[in-house]
């Protein structure tokens, strides 16, 4: 056996944005990753991974990884590439850009990238630069900006609690998220709890596979959470259950809340949440009863336009339930923040020219098609925004612009890279170096590349700096090595515990946060606040919320049914679309709607609106609500024939954050006049 053939294991840590940062276990062989393992010394993940990571050494080694620069030689969204090298590739990049900036301004690019790579070198490597040009800003909102907006308001600084708490918990309740699919590991600790006793409440608008398995299940209407958490409260005041003393003693402006509530009635509390009085009553009883509760919510109930409200009732909730008092088993689990970095060191907003316009991410179609004056080029990595983007088929005919320069930087021919005048060859995790926190549980690790970059492929932080370098840009952060960047973003992160230094977070220490212990309320012992300030100064405290787009009349009339969009378990993201080519994914439709539309279960349905269409195949179950169908997964929109999932959900945002709609959207259901199977 030749020597550089002989197995070899190399750790590192899980790139994608899963809460769960998983640490993992490569095994190299003859210049190949072999294997990929759960990290059995990693005490939150504990040597298991998802399916979908185990077999990443396959779409490491692709014969479909783009491997080298090409420019497009088909018509725009043909996918077809002539290759170049890297030089000739900076040298045309470098001069487009300089020359739009010189006819148009930097603000007629854009920078369009999200967390694909979660590294926080990786990740944030192209902000220096598009901030030095002058580029249109970019809105990073797609995915917790709302979420994290609503608990900030409600809860300022306190970080979520420890997950590994919830093991001692007496009853979980998860609240729009589906544990099984999207954190899995979570599971381990839910699964402890139920040893000793406890139980799994899931409240959620269907029977996801988290609720599949729990003890209870709460059937809500979608977007009706700030009712179903406001509603309990509600409950707890006038059956007598609240605890007046704890609450006098570590919170202020109860008050305020309670008068509100008062004039909140029970009906419009039942017809917002789609559960009874009594439902709520008991659930209620439910969490006084308790010993231990533990809080772990998800994005998905902020995934519309009353989610930040949703959060910031929750929140109340659990403040009135004592629960940020903290304790064993007792707590609230959003996301971790469980290291607080100065952003800055990687972004560096300070070469941007004062006053540049923004645009927000998920309002990409618009950005594209009607912004004054137009985008010109358009640069894409760590995403993938054909599919993931809300208003599918106007991102495509933006994307198609023949006055419009689009450059990605990809690993694979997503749907985005077809349209692409310019794609470049990216690394993967296994090929870079890199630090990553996690959002869903305490620790940090950096990670080294386990093998060379394959073929001609840079990672992102290479890339930008070679395209800095090509344009004469020779600010400080141009001319650092990846090294410097990473140590002096250490050297401003909090939660690193005393006597542990930069050094040894370099060299591959797994760290573990200081802010996780904190039980004080407040997180910095100030009392938990129940009001928060509005804009013009005025107090305010959590209310229902404004209703959505789901809640229009007209629209209401024309498309009767409620779309959801929540994850699949084979996907992360678009992530390992490439696996699925021609698959439309399934639709599960509540029996009485399936029979009024006359769908049939196996049979492919046209799911149509005002913005698009995409088919899927048809899953007549009972496990969601009547009205509210729900297609878990963004398939590739090639393979879909029609559009994707995302074709059908709107650029309109959410109440807080700038956040997207997903699981707003409203459609028709037709049975489609195509071959059905069998
Ligand atoms: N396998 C897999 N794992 C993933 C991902 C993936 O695509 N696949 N994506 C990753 C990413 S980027 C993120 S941000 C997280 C997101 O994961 P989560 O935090 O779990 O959030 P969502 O996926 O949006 O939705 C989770 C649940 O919320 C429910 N939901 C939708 N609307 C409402 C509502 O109004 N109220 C309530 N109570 N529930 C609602 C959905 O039905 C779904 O069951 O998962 C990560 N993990
Ligand atoms: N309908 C609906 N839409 C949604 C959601 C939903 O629940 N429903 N969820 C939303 C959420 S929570 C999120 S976070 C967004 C996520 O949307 P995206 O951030 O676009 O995430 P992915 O689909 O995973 O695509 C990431 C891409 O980055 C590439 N990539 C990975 N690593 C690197 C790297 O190091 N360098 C470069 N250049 N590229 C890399 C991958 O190959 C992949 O194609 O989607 C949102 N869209
Ligand atoms: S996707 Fe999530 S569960 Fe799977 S390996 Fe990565 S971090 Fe772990
Ligand atoms: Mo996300």
């Amino acid at each position: 056996m030749a020597p550089d053939s002989r197995p070899v294991e190399k750790k590192t840590t899980c790139p994608l944005d899963c809460p769960d940062s998983c640490g993992l276990v490569a095994t190299v062989a003859g210049g190949q990753v072999t294997a990929l393992s759960g990290d059995p010394e990693h005490p939150y993940t504990a040597g298991t991974i998802c399916r979908k990571m185990r077999r990443y050494p396959q779409r490491l080694h692709s014969p479909e990884r783009i491997l080298h620069p090409g420019i497009r030689v088909g018509a725009k969204g043909e996918g077809k590439f002539a290759r170049i090298s890297w030089d000739e590739a900076l040298a045309l990049l470098a001069g487009r850009l300089d020359e739009i900036r010189q006819a148009a301004g930097g603000e007629a690019i854009l920078r369009y990238s999200y967390a694909g790579n979660m590294g926080v070198i990786n990740r944030f490597a192209g902000h220096a630069l598009f901030h030095k040009l002058g580029a249109t800003g970019l809105d990073e909102t797609i995915c917790s900006a709302t979420a994290s907006a609503g608990w900030e308001r409600q809860c300022a600084a306190l970080p979520g609690a420890p997950p590994e708490r919830a093991a001692d918990a007496t009853l979980i309740v998860a609240w729009g998220i589906n544990i099984r699919v999207s954190c899995q590991h979570f599971w381990r600790y839910v699964a402890a709890a139920r040893k000793k006793g406890g139980q799994l409440l899931v409240i959620d608008p269907y029977r996801n596979a988290t609720a599949a398995h729990a003890d209870h299940y709460l059937p809500v209407r979608p977007a009706g959470d700030s009712a179903l958490a406001l509603g309990t409260i509600k409950a707890l005041i006038e059956t007598g259950l609240l605890d007046r003393e704890r609450l006098a003693g570590n919170s202020v402006g109860f008050d305020r809340l309670e008068r509100s509530l008062a004039s909140l009635s029970w009906q419009e509390i039942v017809t917002e949440s789609g559960l009874g009085q009594a439902e709520i009553e008991q659930l209620a009883r439910q969490l006084t009863a308790t010993p231990r509760l533990f809080f772990r919510l998800g994005m998905g109930l902020s995934r519309n336009s009353r989610g930040g409200m949703a959060v910031r009732a929750i929140a109340s909730l659990a403040a009135c339930l004592g629960l940020f008092d903290g304790g064993p088993g007792r707590g609230v689990l959003l996301t971790s923040r469980a290291f607080r970095g100065d952003t800055a060191r990687l972004t560096y907003p300070e070469l941007a020219p004062p006053g540049v316009r923004r645009v927000n991410m998920v309002q990409l179609a618009h950005a594209l098609n009607r912004l004054e004056p137009p985008l010109r080029a358009l640069m894409v990595y760590n995403s993938n925004p054909a599919s993931v983007a809300p208003d599918g088929a106007m991102i495509r005919r933006g994307l198609a612009r023949e006055d419009l320069f689009t450059v990605v930087h990809e690993q694979l021919l997503t749907p985005t890279a077809r349209y692409a005048d310019l794609l470049l060859p990216a690394t993967t995790f296994l090929e870079n170096r890199d630090l990553y926190t996690s959002y869903g549980h305490f620790y940090l690790r950096v990670a080294e590349p386990v093998l060379p970059p394959l073929g001609e492929a840079r990672s992102n932080f290479d890339f930008f700096q070679d395209l800095a370098r090509e344009m004469g840009l020779t600010d400080p952060p141009f001319l650092q090595t990846l090294e410097e960047r990473l140590s002096d973003y250490l050297a401003g992160l909090q939660g690193i515990p005393p006597g542990v230094e930069t050094a040894d977070i370099l060299a591959g220490r797994l760290v573990h946060s200081t802010f996780s212990g904190t039980d004080a309320v407040g997180g910095d012992g100030r009392p938990f606040s129940f009001t928060a300030l509005a804009a013009d100064g005025s107090p305010t405290v959590a209310s229902l919320g404004p209703a959505g787009e789901s809640a229009d009349p007209d629209l209401q009339l024309r498309y009767p049914y409620q779309l959801l969009s929540p994850p699949h378990p084979e996907l992360l993201n678009s992530t390992f679309g490439e696996r699925f080519p021609g698959e439309i994914g399934e639709l599960l439709v509540h029996p009485a709607d399936a029979a009024a539309c006359q769908l049939r279960d196996g049979g492919e349905v046209l799911l149509e609106n005002h913005r698009g269409s995409t088919l899927r195949r048809v899953r007549v179950s009972a496990d969601t609500r009547p009205g509210v169908v729900v297609a878990e997964g963004i398939f590739w929109e090639e393979s879909a024939r029609v559009g994707g999932i995302n074709d059908l959900t709107s650029e309109k945002l959410a109440d807080f954050g700038g956040g997207a709609t997903f699981h707003e959207a409203r459609v028709t259901l037709r049975r489609c006049c195509r071959k059905e199977p069998g």
